[in-house]
């Protein structure tokens, strides 16, 4: 099948996953296209099976606000007839859903009918999509595509309550690749970050409000009270610098290393004891899959859908959002003891691997085949 691609080709979620899903979808045989602003950060490998379509939006000075939208859907029509696209697949509804609905429309006016499914990951629902500016286009965007998916149970509730939806939502957990993990570093070279007495401590996202970034200098300050630790934190965002702060003031400073945006993800989390997710809201929590795939525990906040992924007393811990002194506890209990440790080290990575991507692309290839056999039957009444 020939599939068109949108997403953020930035670091973060909703980006990773669609990148991700697309590199799978074309080692299966499908040809992918993806439409973006820029070539998405883990899609190193252009081919036959695989194209990038840069999105242009040309400066005009009359705008005060380039129209991206615009200019995507313009591009998505020119990818689509040119390269005989039969399905769209959009990741983060704003304003993906939005261009890709205002594409199929166009196309339809030359009797081209090409579905679109709408992937919802998280901040399009519970940040940005449910502000009253949205909100309408968002409702729209969502009850026009021929397909709407969510990444967790508790990001298709919410997307229900606070939206008067139409259609059907189904449920796709995020995945992750299992076979990238099987030849993973031998050496990690741990000891270029810590003493071998120390236990790492990791967080990585895009540092942005909703990820409590204080709350993770906050917790590992309580952890190295106790035991001998470093804290790794990965990403750029608004927050880092008043966490780099937050570090001085704390008297940390020294025990806390940013790293930045980093292509390296697993070879850090190869080296990690524990990763620390204490977000106020998290639809899924993908940075926690991702540890957990690569053996290490989590102590995270119960907010949205963490806990269809961390498993309580299983594979970390759950706590309420802002209990920095109950996740530090939990990060203790299993740091203090070399066997509790192993023993959630080996249950995170059992439980990672119910979310290895054979088995979740199946679900999305059942999805488009739905979509694409609706669209036959729209083409031909
Ligand atoms: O975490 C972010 O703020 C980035 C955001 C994104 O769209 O890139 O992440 C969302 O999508 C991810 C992939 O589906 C989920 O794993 C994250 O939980 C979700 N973030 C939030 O809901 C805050």
């Amino acid at each position: 099948m020939k599939i068109a691609i949108v997403c953020y080709p930035t670091f973060g979620g909703s980006g990773v996953v669609a990148t991700e899903l697309g590199i799978a979808l074309a080692d299966r045989g499908h040809e992918v296209h993806f439409v973006t602003y820029r070539q998405p950060v883990r899609l190193e490998l252009l081919n036959n099976k695989i194209h990038f379509h840069e999105v242009h939006v040309p400066e005009y000075p009359l705008f005060q606000y380039q129209p991206y939208e615009l200019a995507l859907s313009s591009k998505l029509v020119d990818t689509i007839k040119l390269y005989g696209i039969e399905l769209l697949h959009v990741h983060y509804a704003i304003p993906h859903a939005y261009a890709g609905y205002m594409a199929k429309k166009m196309l339809e006016e030359e009797n081209i009918h090409v579905p679109m499914i709408t992937t919802l990951h998280g901040t399009d629902i519970t940040l940005v999509g449910k502000h009253p500016f949205y909100k309408p286009a968002v409702t729209f965007s969502i009850n026009n595509s021929d397909v709407v998916t969510s990444v967790s149970a508790s990001l298709k509730s919410q997307t229900l309550e606070i939206f008067d939806i139409k259609n059907q939502i189904e449920v796709i957990p995020n995945f992750i690749d299992k076979s990238k993990y099987s030849s993973s570093f031998t050496d990690c070279q741990r000891s270029l970050m810590a003493e071998d007495d120390e236990k790492i401590i990791t967080h990585i996202s895009n540092f942005r409000k909703v990820k409590r970034i204080p709350d993770v200098v906050r917790i590992f300050h309580k952890i190295q009270e106790k035991i001998p630790a470093k804290l790794i934190m990965v990403g750029e965002g608004p927050e880092k610098e008043g966490a780099e702060k937050l570090c001085e003031e704390l008297g940390i400073a020294d025990r806390v290393i940013f790293l930045g945006n980093s292509n390296e993800i697993d070879r850090i989390l190869c080296f990690s004891d524990l990763f620390l997710l204490p977000s106020e809201s998290e639809s899924f929590g993908l940075a926690a899959l991702e540890a957990m795939m690569n053996k290490v525990p989590v102590i995270s906040s119960n907010a949205g859908g963490i806990p269809e992924v961390n498993e309580n007393g299983v594979t970390g811990f759950l706590s309420e959002v802002g209990n920095i002194t109950e996740m530090a506890q939990n990060a203790l209990k299993i740091l203090s003891d070399e066997k509790v440790l192993e023993a959630f080290k080996i249950r995170a990575l059992k439980s990672a691997e119910k979310f290895d991507i054979l088995n979740v692309l199946p679900l999305y290839e059942e999805v488009y085949k739905k979509a694409y056999q609706s669209r036959l039957n729209k083409s031909y009444s």
